[in-house]
C-alpha cells in the first residue's frame, strides 16, 4: 500500500526525474559546442582545455581555448587548431596521421576536424608567433576555409591584416595539403620530403610551420619558418593557429 507520504515521495521523484531531463536534452547534437566560442557563450569563461564536437556527438575533440581577459569580454574567443611551443612533438607525419590526429596534448586537432569546423561557421584565422628573444608578431586573415579531403583539404583564405609578421601564408592560398606520403604540391619535387614538414605546399613554401624544430638560426628553409618575419634561416620558438567566428569580428568592428 502507498500512503499519502508514499505518493508525495513518488511525486517528488517524478518531478526530479523531469527536472533533470533538460540536462540530457543539452546533449543533443544541436547544442553541443562546435568551438570555443560556443563554450564561452555557454558560460565557460576561462582559457584552458575543453572538449568540442566539430564532427558530431560521437567524435569529441580536445582543444585549447583562449577566452581572452576579464577586462575585455567582447574580445575574440579563439579555438587553437594547432600550436607548437617546443621541440618535443614531431610534426613530420604521414597523411593519415595528419588527417585524423587530434592530439591528446591538444597541439593539433587534425585536418579533418579543421575542415569540418570551417564548414560549420565562417571563421577568421590568427597566426601568433614568437622568436627566441621575446619578439612576437601575428598575421590575421578575415576568412579561412579548408576544403574536404576529396579536394585535398585545399586552403582558401583572404582579408590579410598584418600584425608585424607579414603575409607568408598567402603563397599557400589555394593549395592542397601535402605530406611526405601524399604529394599534392605543384613542384616537381616532393616538398614535404624536401622541407621536412606537412603543409599546403606550393612550389614549395614561404612558411613552414610544421618543419623541423631547429631552435633559431638554422639550415635554409627546413625549420619552423615564417619568411616574411624572420626569413628562411630562422626557426621560430612558437607558432599557433587559431580560429574565431567572423560574426564576433563583425560585431566588434561595428562598435
Ligand atoms: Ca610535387
Amino acid at each position: 500500500m502507498i500512503g499519502p507520504l508514499g505518493l508525495l515521495v513518488l511525486l517528488v521523484v517524478t518531478l526530479v526525474s523531469v527536472s533533470v531531463t533538460p540536462v540530457v536534452v543539452n546533449g543533443t547534437p544541436e547544442s553541443l559546442p562546435v568551438d570555443c566560442s560556443d563554450l564561452y557563450n555557454n558560460g565557460f569563461g576561462n582559457s584552458g582545455v575543453y572538449t568540442i564536437f566539430p564532427a558530431g556527438p560521437t567524435s569529441p575533440v580536445q582543444v585549447f581555448c583562449e577566452m581572452g581577459s576579464m577586462d575585455a569580454p567582447d574580445s575574440n574567443k579563439w579555438t587553437v587548431i594547432q600550436r607548437r611551443t617546443d621541440g618535443t612533438i614531431n610534426f613530420y607525419r604521414g597523411w593519415e596521421h595528419t588527417r585524423l590526429d587530434s592530439d591528446k596534448r591538444q597541439v593539433n586537432i587534425g585536418l579533418e576536424n579543421i575542415h569540418l569546423l570551417t564548414g560549420k561557421k565562417s571563421y577568421k584565422l590568427r597566426v601568433d608567433m614568437e622568436d627566441f628573444d621575446g619578439g612576437k608578431a601575428f598575421a590575421e586573415y578575415s576568412s579561412f576555409n579548408v576544403a574536404p579531403e576529396k579536394d585535398g583539404y585545399r586552403l582558401t583564405l583572404s582579408g590579410f591584416k598584418d600584425g608585424g609578421a607579414g603575409n607568408s601564408l598567402d603563397h599557400h592560398n589555394g593549395q592542397k595539403f601535402s605530406t611526405f606520403d601524399k604529394d599534392q604540391d605543384v613542384d616537381a619535387r616532393n616538398c614535404a620530403k624536401t622541407y621536412l614538414g606537412g603543409w599546403w605546399y606550393n612550389a614549395c613554401h614561404h612558411c613552414n610551420p610544421n618543419g623541423e624544430y631547429l631552435w633559431g638560426e638554422s639550415i635554409l628553409a627546413l625549420g619552423v619558418n615564417w619568411s616574411s618575419w624572420k626569413g628562411y634561416t630562422y626557426s621560430l620558438k612558437a607558432i599557433a593557429f587559431k580560429l574565431s567566428p567572423q560574426l564576433e569580428l563583425d560585431a566588434k568592428d561595428e562598435l
